[in-house]
């Protein structure tokens, strides 16, 4: 049976983030929902494995019905089972069609295979040393550390007391269930460690730093990717070492919110504060994002759930719209629930920004699946508000239309702001998801994708994106920096790490460790070091650290390699 496949955040798969070698992650990843009249069809039960095949591959995943998944979409948790499927074409943009390709499905006897043999089918080597189950600097006994802030999601919330006992985290205090499973989460690498032929052994950071440096020297083609969950002063570092090399250097907004980048430099962007929201906000439409999953306390802290000074009433004095392709747990809380057909969006923002302008009345009967009537009455909510604010998701920029349909949401607040008062904000992924694009745009000019390799700063989203280069066959070296893209880049564009010198920049086992030859980690900021962060609406915070360790941080690991490669550089012209 044909059916177009559409994937995006669960709890369970975010929970599971950490401990992406276990079974927990393996499990939440190869699922899928679908409808129950679709299950009937593929004569499946509830819990039975189902084939799904894409012109790349063919997975086998976990079918759950879910009556919120409308007929014909079969709806996954991102991870590696999901790209598997995925090809990288980004259409020029930088990132693929996560949410939105025709895949076949039929029933199945086989089993799923583990997250870590998807890798290994790939050419990757497993990690098979020790790894600690206490946190790095964590003293015997009990201790409590206050106003700790979350190194999770782009919310950064910094009122969190994590509860340290005999090396181990017991219980975050304030924190969502995403967060406390960072925080608890064990498994840091004892040293830093390389890979020769099938063989993992530990090292020091001298072997590991000199070897790197040598690579990254080497190399040709090399790209500098991640850098959304590590400190402001690492990306900068970074960016220097990317210009040393004559590298590219690219962040997960590529991937991400990338898109929304590319839109806002095209038409700008009217935003806020978290702050404004909370205190002022009238109308809350989340577009196409999922926050009670994907950003658990932003309904709390700042929109739905909290009183602010013109919303003292809190609740009773908002209304929360949702625009989604399915009933997602957020759109249940909703006083207003839009489902619109997957890709529909841009039709459905400009049927709304006609409406808003008075002229509803050449609109046909039915946009993108939704009835004009209720098209209708949503555009009263929008012009009856004081204070307006719309969230947009990755459901924006992963589907077909990408930075087309951000601008197309940024037009209508603009045809909103004729009458009232609005402002958008993308509700953006990890911690410093968002201090990237302005490290980056502050350093280099640009937000992603910068090419040094002409001696100057270029960039070209598409060309110069990190899924784009890897998907070309272009890189020699790859620098993987505080990101998994092995458990998140489609199949085709990881299928070359294996065969190229890979280096990984992280104190934890991912998806991409085995593909690395070489895996050098930091201490976690946020936990046993300090740092920048950009919270998602640009403010940024000081992440303080809540425990000392001897492990050396992002930063002074990529200080090191730079000067290193400074040192290799001067001997080659000597
Ligand atoms: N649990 C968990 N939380 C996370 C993460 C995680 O991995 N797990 N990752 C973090 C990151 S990196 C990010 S970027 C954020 C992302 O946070 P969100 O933007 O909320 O991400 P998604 O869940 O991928 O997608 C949001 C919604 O888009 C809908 N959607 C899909 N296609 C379309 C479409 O064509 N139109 C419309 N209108 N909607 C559509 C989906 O049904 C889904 O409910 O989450 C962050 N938080
Ligand atoms: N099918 C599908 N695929 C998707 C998506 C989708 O919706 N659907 N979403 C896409 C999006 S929006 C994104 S952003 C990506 C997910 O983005 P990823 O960056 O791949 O997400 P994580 O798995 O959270 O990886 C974060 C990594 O940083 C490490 N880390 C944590 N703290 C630190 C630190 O202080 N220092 C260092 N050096 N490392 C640290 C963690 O151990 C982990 O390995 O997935 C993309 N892929
Ligand atoms: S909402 Fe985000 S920042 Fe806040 S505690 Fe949860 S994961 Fe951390
Ligand atoms: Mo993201």
């Amino acid at each position: 049976m044909k059916m177009l496949m559409s994937s995006g955040r669960t709890i369970d798969q975010g929970k599971a983030l950490y401990h992406k070698e276990g079974e927990s992650y393996s499990r939440s990843t190869s699922l899928c929902y679908l409808h129950p009249m679709d299950m009937m069809d593929l004569d499946i039960e509830d819990g039975e494995q189902i084939l799904v095949s894409s012109p790349v591959t063919s997975i086998v995943f976990t079918a759950i019905q879910s009556s919120d998944t409308p007929r014909g979409i079969i709806y996954m948790p991102l991870g590696p089972y999901c790209n598997a499927l995925l090809t990288g074409n980004t259409h020029s943009t930088g990132a693929p069609d996560f949410k939105g390709i025709i895949v076949e499905v039929s029933a199945t006897k086989e089993k799923s295979v583990s997250a870590t043999d998807l890798m290994i089918d790939l050419g990757g080597v497993p990690f098979d040393l020790p790894t600690a189950d206490r946190v790095p600097g964590c003293p015997d006994g009990e201790i409590v550390a206050q106003h700790a802030v979350c190194p999770m999601c782009g919310c950064v919330c910094d009122d969190l007391e994590i509860h340290f006992s005999n090396g181990k985290v017991t219980s975050v205090v304030n924190g969502c269930t995403l967060c406390a499973e960072k925080f608890k989460a064990s498994g840091r690498l004892l040293s830093p460690a390389v890979r020769e032929g099938n063989e993992w052994r530990y090292t020091d950071y001298d072997e590991a730093i000199t070897k790197t440096a040598m690579c990254l020297a080497h190399a040709k083609r090399p790209l500098l990717y991640g850098w959304s969950s590590t400190s402001a002063e690492a990306m900068q570092v970074g960016i220097e070492l990317a210009e040393e090399v004559g590298g590219v250097i690219d962040n997960c907004s590529s991937e991400c919110h990338g898109p929304t980048v590319l839109a806002i430099q095209e038409v700008g962007h009217p935003g806020c504060t978290l702050g404004q929201v909370k205190n002022r906000a009238d109308v809350v439409v989340y577009w196409a994002c999922n926050p009670q999953v994907a950003h658990p306390r932003h309904m709390s802290r700042y929109t739905t759930y909290t009183s602010g000074y013109f919303r003292k009433e809190g609740r009773e004095d908002r209304t929360i719209v949702v625009v989604d392709i399915r009933e997602s747990e957020t759109a249940k809380l909703a006083d207003v629930f839009l489902k619109i057909k997957p890709g529909a969006d841009f039709a459905v923002f400009n049927a709304l920004r006609a409406i808003v302008s008075g002229k509803g009345d050449i609109l046909p009967d039915e946009i993108g699946g939704v009835e004009k009537g209720q098209l209708l009455k949503l555009g009263d909510i929008l012009l009856g508000a004081k204070f307006g604010i719309f969230f947009t998701g990755v459901g924006l920029t992963h589907s077909r239309g990408k930075y087309k349909n951000v601008r197309a949401g940024i037009e209508l607040i603009d045809e909103l702001n004729r009458h009232t008062k609005y402002a958008l904000s993308p509700l953006k992924g990890h911690w410093n998801v968002d201090g990237t694009c302005h490290i980056f745009s502050l350093t280099t000019g640009y937000p992603f994708a910068i090419d040094y390799s002409r001696g100057i700063a270029y960039y070209n989203p598409g060309e110069t994106s990190g899924i784009d280069l890897l998907e070309r066959n272009e890189v020699d070296c790859c620098v993987v920096v505080s990101t998994d893209i092995g458990a998140h880049f489609p199949r085709t564009s990881i299928e070359r790490l294996a065969k190229i010198n890979t280096i990984v920049l992280d104190p934890y086992v991912s998806l991409t460790t085995p593909f690395a030859k070489i895996q050098l980690p930091g201490s976690i900021v946020g936990i046993d070091t300090q740092g920048t962060a950009y919270r998602m609406d640009g403010i940024p915070i000081h992440v303080k650290k809540i425990l000392d360790s001897s492990v050396p941080s992002d930063t002074e690991i990529l200080q090191r390699i730079l000067s290193e490669v400074r040192r290799i550089k001067k001997e080659q012209t000597v």
